[in-house]
Formats: C-alpha cells, structure tokens, sequence
C-alpha cells in the first residue's frame, strides 16, 4: 500500500510523480489542495508536521521532503536507478538537484509569496517580480553548470535520467506558469522539454493529475 499526499500543481509532488512512474510503483493519490488550505489541517499537520505537500506513506511509514523521498526511492527500488554510479557523479547530480530544491523553490514557495503580500503588502506585479528574479538567478548557475562541467548529453549527465532531470522539468513548468523568459537558458530548457516527453513523465504531468482544475 502506498499512498501519496499530492497536489497537481506542486512542483515537489510533481517530482515524486515521475519518479514513481519511472520505477513502475504502483500509488494512490491523496488530494491535498493547496489553495483550501488542506497542507495546514490538523490531521495533515499530525501526518507531516511540516505542513507541506507532498508527502509518501508507504508500509505505515510517512516519507516527507521531495528529495529525500527521491533518495528512498531509489534506494529501496534501484530500477532504474536514478543516481549514477560513482560518488562524483552522484554528487554533481545532487548539486544540480540542489540548485533547484534548495536554492530556487524555497524562496518562490506559496508560502513565502503570501507571507511578501500579506506582511510587506507586495503587490502580484512585485511578487512576480521576485519570482521571476529567483528563477533567473538559479537558472542562471543552472544553465552555467551544464555548460562549464560538459557532461549533458540527452539529460544533465549523459544518456540516463537522474534526481537533477527530475527537479528540472517541474521547476521550468512552474517558470512558465509564471510566465518567466527562460531564452537565456537555452540547453536548460532543451533538456527539460527532452525529459518531460518520456512517458513516465507525462504520466506525471500537473494537467493529468485528478485534482487538476
Ligand atoms: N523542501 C520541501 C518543500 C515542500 C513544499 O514546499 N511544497 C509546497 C508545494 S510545491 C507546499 O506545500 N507549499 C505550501 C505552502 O507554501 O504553503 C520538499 O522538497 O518536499
């Protein structure tokens, strides 16, 4: 039995989505909506104290933080593996995996745009300002790594997908929600839209999601 605390348009679950599609792991969705709310209920805060989405309940046990969970994953079910081989690989990859869930999603969350509306009475114009400024800057040394370090082929390391494609895809999804000019970014983007056609992550796609609206 294994259920996931999902909501179609987070960026985190999306990454969750894929990987689970790529590993062939059976799942159930657990609608969390994010826009009612549901991530700050009591019985999710008591699930995942953190209250935020997504989370993975598997045999009884609650897995939370997207990155994390990608690791569980793919320790518990290598195939395919979603890490490379050697530990310098593994650490490119996780440094790329990083740029996004660390350095990129936290600052544009829903969370810290509604705090910058409600606290600091930002207007939409000025939190997509922020947004879109956030995504340029971690594109950027995204986009640079690539390129500097040479070792993309068909995804960020060769021909195999890993953690780093898999935070990819979601992240430019989001950007262009937000209507962000990813132009600059080019080899970024080529390897996101690459990726995104596999059908593992179609299958994971926000607009494909039950709870999508
Ligand atoms: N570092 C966490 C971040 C999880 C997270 O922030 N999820 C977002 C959706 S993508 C969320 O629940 N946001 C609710 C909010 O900001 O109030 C992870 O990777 O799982």
């Amino acid at each position: 039995m294994r259920t996931l605390y999902t909501f179609f348009r987070s960026s985190t679950s999306y990454r969750l989505r894929i990987a689970l599609a790529l590993k062939g792991l059976d799942w159930q969705p657990h609608h969390v909506s994010l826009p009612r709310m549901e991530h700050r209920a009591a019985d999710y805060m008591a699930l995942s104290p953190q209250g935020l989405v997504p989370a993975l309940v598997e045999d009884g046990q609650v897995f939370a933080q997207s990155l994390a969970v990608l690791e569980y994953l793919d320790e518990t079910y290598p195939e395919p593996p979603l890490l490379p081989k050697t530990a310098a690989d593994r650490a490119y990859v996780r440094a790329l995996a990083q740029v996004i869930g660390c350095d990129i999603h936290p600052l544009n969350n829903v969370r810290v745009l509604k705090y910058l509306k409600s606290r600091w009475n930002l207007t939409d114009d000025d939190t997509n300002e922020w947004y879109r400024h956030w995504i340029a800057e971690g594109f950027r040394s995204f986009e640079e790594t690539l390129k500097i370090s040479g070792r993309h082929a068909r995804y960020c390391l060769g021909d195999t997908v890993t953690i780093a494609d898999i935070c990819l895809v979601p992240q430019v999804a989001n950007a262009r929600r937000f209507d962000c000019d990813l132009s600059a970014f080019p080899l970024s983007v080529e390897i996101s839209d690459r990726a995104a056609a596999l059908p593992a992550f179609e299958a994971a796609h926000p607009s494909l999601q039950a709870d999508a609206f």
